[in-house]
């Protein structure tokens, strides 16, 4: 080399920085450090709730009643195992009181049940298959505590850190610490029966509680909604939020403060302390089990879209399972979660940008180069030159390829950074916008839909410090090929839907099954009679189809009438499974608008979260006229506490245009719901 080259050369050389970035803060301790990569793990609530059928237990439930008959908590480790989840949390003790192992302080619990003679220990065995599984163990706590009669006192405070030490000390290291903010006042609290209300701020001392886990536990995250170590995520759905700031304003709240949803869950830009969200969602509506709702695991669908919605905006994601009364995960629970972990595998099986060619409008030269965002090294990144906060990184393919997933991850050991970037594909020479983000945090998973490109870039708008990014990922994530879903409005508009867009539907009427080339449905259409749908999603490109799904749908409702001076009535007959409407007088009549052979009605129990007024024994009437009444049948609805899906009354075909369902029984005595009801006319 030339002389000249030289002199031009070194200061180039000279200036380019090797000095590592400096952090923003706030940054994360080593125990949130640890944490965060475990992005996944599951939640088990079994507890007394199990065996008295409730979400909050009173308080006054006994321990005769905690009985499972087949527990196995290795069952529970091996499918969170399978499952992908790298930890599991236990319900030790809940609202109720119960306890789940043999504590000294108290007698509500395992010790004084049925099960295991009242010899075993459910934290232990439970601890016990998680090491067995390599899972982290966490642990639940309920402050709140409706069986103790000092609740409210300054000696249950005393009682909840003799408690507290048990759990910490006896069973070993724990990952998390999981301190539930639900108080809801009343309780039995040792037959007193009232309502105790406490300040939550200052009542349970939890700057000394806090560091009574700190001391015997130094790595153990503690949960909060409002950290210190790890936040709540403010819903049950298991959804964060597309700006989602590992930051958190942490001395502006407190757990279970009435605002904390709206107006801190997801984070501030300008938070004072580390306090990443957790997603927390169970795999049926309620956290613990109840055979009622059997029939209302959430789909594939619903759970894919709750990881993205997680895991893919800065969150990690806690699945719960409602361990049923023998003591096992029932196996739909099993067969729904392993589908998920199948899904999630196969949509990030290859990551498309391995090989790709790197670039970056800015760097800091050695150790920060940006070819190391595609080295799999977490702790390897690609440093933007110091304050340099608007920046872009570019990647070649190399050649064209297809795909609709990015993935994002900052080096957020050093404080979270961007605010504000864009996606964008060049095609044929011009940059082409592809998405836009606020946050990423340490995952943002971005969904597009199926692109073809060789290069692509991001860049960064805006930046709290020059943008550290350690991982970037490119997928082609097969589509769900899924069974649609079938509805019909109340004038007969027939609507089905994929769950992924941009696949076809095939459908039939006239009971064929359907056939994938036969019959395509491409938008909502009008179906006044009575017939079957059945329909199946295709994915051409891959040769995939789905299972079928299959809707008898009857008559239409569009002139139908409930006779109530009510207006809430009409819910009953609006095609909305999740809407009911409640009948002081226990019945409700049915104007079907014009005469028909009738064959017999279906009902469908209410289908909200606490059901009420399920009908157990009714009567059912018709009339042509609305004056001349007849019994059609009468009966019970057997079962439909445990199971209450849609039930069929059929009876000896009528001409009826009136039809009259009356409760004699509901299963709790509450006035009789309806969540819809329908006419079967075939
Ligand atoms: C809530 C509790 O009230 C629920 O019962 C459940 O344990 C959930 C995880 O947290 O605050």
């Amino acid at each position: 080399m030339r002389p000249f080259f030289l002199l031009f050369f070194l200061p180039v050389l000279a200036f380019a920085q090797t000095t590592p970035p400096t952090p923003v803060y706030p940054i994360p301790e080593p125990r949130q450090i640890a944490w965060q990569e475990l992005q996944y793990y599951g939640f088990v609530h079994f507890n007394m709730n199990t065996f008295s059928d409730r979400e909050w237990g009173f308080g006054d439930e006994k321990p005769s009643q905690f009985a499972p008959s087949a527990l196995d908590a290795r069952q529970w480790a091996r499918v969170a195992k399978e499952a992908g989840m790298k930890g599991l949390i236990i319900t030790a003790k809940h609202h109720d009181g119960f306890v789940l192992w043999p504590s000294a302080y108290t007698e509500h619990s395992v010790k004084n049940s049925p099960w295991r003679d009242g010899k075993g220990d459910l934290i232990r065995e439970f601890v016990d298959a998680c090491r067995e599984y390599g899972l982290k163990v966490g642990i639940y706590y309920s402050p709140w505590d409706r069986n103790h009669p000092d609740y409210g006192k300054p000696e249950y405070i005393t009682y909840m850190r003799n408690q507290l030490t048990e759990l910490l000390t006896n069973y070993g290291e724990l990952f998390e610490f999981w301190f539930d903010g639900a108080n809801g006042g009343s309780g039995w609290y040792g037959g007193a029966n009232e309502e105790r209300v406490v300040d939550k701020l200052t009542y349970y001392d939890w700057p000394s509680m806090h560091a009574l886990v700190r001391e015997l536990q130094p790595g153990a995250m503690l949960f909060s909604d409002a950290g210190p170590d790890v936040r709540w995520v403010g819903n049950e759905h298991g959804f964060a939020y597309p700006t989602t700031w590992s930051n958190l304003m942490r001395d502006s709240v407190y757990a279970g403060m009435p605002e904390y949803s709206d107006k801190w869950a997801m984070g501030q830009e300008n938070g004072t302390h580390w306090v990443p969200a957790e997603a927390d969602v169970s795999i049926r509506p309620g956290w613990y089990y109840h055979a009622y709702e059997d029939h209302k695991l959430k789909t594939l669908p619903e759970l894919l879209e709750i990881y993205y919605q997680s895991i893919g905006q800065n969150s990690s994601l806690l699945i719960n399972f409602p361990v049923d009364t023998r003591g096992l995960i029932p196996d739909s629970d099993v067969k729904a979660i392993l589908e998920l972990a199948a899904k999630v595998k196969e949509d990030f099986a290859v990551n498309l940008a391995t090989g790709a060619k790197v670039t970056s409008s800015s760097s800091r030269a050695a150790g920060y180069e940006a070819s190391q965002v595609l080295d799999g090294n977490y702790d390897s990144y690609w440093a933007a030159a110091t304050g340099e906060t608007s920046t872009t990184i570019e990647l070649d393919f190399g050649k064209p390829r297809s795909f609709n997933r990015i993935l994002v991850q900052e080096y957020v050991n050093l404080g979270q950074r961007v605010s504000a970037f864009t996606v964008e594909k060049e095609v044929e020479g011009k940059w082409l916008p592809l998405a836009q983000g606020t946050t990423i945090g340490y995952t943002r998973i971005l969904r597009v839909p199926d692109t073809q490109a060789q290069k692509i870039r991001i860049n960064f708008l805006e930046a709290k410090g020059e943008p550290l990014i350690t991982e970037l990922g490119v997928y082609a994530a097969p589509a769900l090929v899924f069974p649609p879903k079938i509805t019909r409005s109340t004038v007969g508009l027939v609507s089905i839907t994929a769950a992924d867009p941009g696949l076809e539907i095939y459908y039939t009427l006239d009971g064929s099954l359907p056939l994938a080339g036969k019959n395509r449905y491409d938008k909502p259409f009008l179906l006044e009679q009575p017939a079957t749908v059945q329909a199946i999603v295709v994915d051409a490109k891959e040769g995939k189809s789905s299972a079928i799904s299959r809707r008898e749908l009857d008559l239409v409702k569009g002139n139908w009438k409930v006779l109530s001076s009510d207006s809430k009535a009409q819910a009953a007959i609006d095609e909305q499974a999740n809407t009911y409407w409640t009948s002081p007088a226990g019945m409700l009549e049915l104007d079907l608008g014009t005469e028909v052979l009738l064959k017999g009605i279906t009902y469908l129990p209410m289908q909200a979260r606490y059901p009420s007024g399920f009908i157990a024994d009714y009567v059912l009437e018709g009339s042509p006229n609305g004056s001349n009444w007849q019994e059609l049948s009468r009966g019970e609805f057997a079962n439909i506490q445990n199971s209450p899906v849609e039930q069929l009354i059929r009876f000896a075909p009528q001409q009826l245009r009136y039809v009259r369902l009356k409760a004699v029984r509901t299963v709790d005595g509450n006035a009789a719901t309806f969540g819809e009801l329908g006419a079967i006319t075939r």
